[in-house]
């Protein structure tokens, strides 16, 4: 059944991809692309522009999250943009800890936080307990991130980037 809704999905992408008018050249690299995540939707995982993502249905520590990323080829989820936060759901580990520097935020790729999407009053070390990871979270309807700590068990996302 997954397979079937799968191949559905893939070749309305293409058949999309033939209408769009796009020039013939533009369109080989996005039948490229959508070829490439096939794979990864027959899996159940979903995409957004240049990456694939991975929703867990069970809890896991920060760390065993990633582990189970890193082994799917992925890493835990970095966000580079709104748009890409509003496909998130709720309760989430994401690839952002503070760990390595209490009050350093730094993505699991290296590179330091400098677009975020903290809740109001976070990121904040509740009741004086380390907080060093960050989920992502529904509040008033948006995403946000709250900090908390990293081997409490959460639901994660992985990404992993699909290029040509
Ligand atoms: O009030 C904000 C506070 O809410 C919770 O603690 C009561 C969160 N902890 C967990 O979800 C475990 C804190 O991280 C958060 O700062
Ligand atoms: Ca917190």
């Amino acid at each position: 059944m997954c397979v079937l809704q799968a191949a559905l999905n893939i070749s309305l992408r293409l058949a999309l991809c033939d209408n769009q008018g796009t020039k013939r050249y533009d369109c080989n690299i996005c039948k490229n692309l959508i070829l490439s995540k096939f794979h990864y939707y027959q899996q159940e995982w979903v995409d957004f522009n240049d990456s694939v993502y991975y929703i867990s249905s069970i809890k896991k520590t920060w760390n065993a999250s990633r582990d189970d990323c890193l082994k799917k080829g992925a890493d835990l989820m970095i966000i580079n943009s709104e748009e890409e936060q509003v496909q998130l759901k709720d309760n989430m580990w994401i690839g952002l800890t503070d760990s390595e520097t209490e009050g350093t935020w730094k993505w699991v790729d290296g590179t330091p936080l400098t677009t975020s999407y903290w809740m109001d009053g976070e990121p904040y070390n509740y009741d004086l307990k380390e907080e060093d990871c960050v989920e992502v979270k529904q509040h008033e309807k948006k995403n946000s991130w709250n900090d908390k700590p990293c081997d409490l068990p959460n639901f994660w996302i992985c990404e992993k980037k699909v290029s040509l």
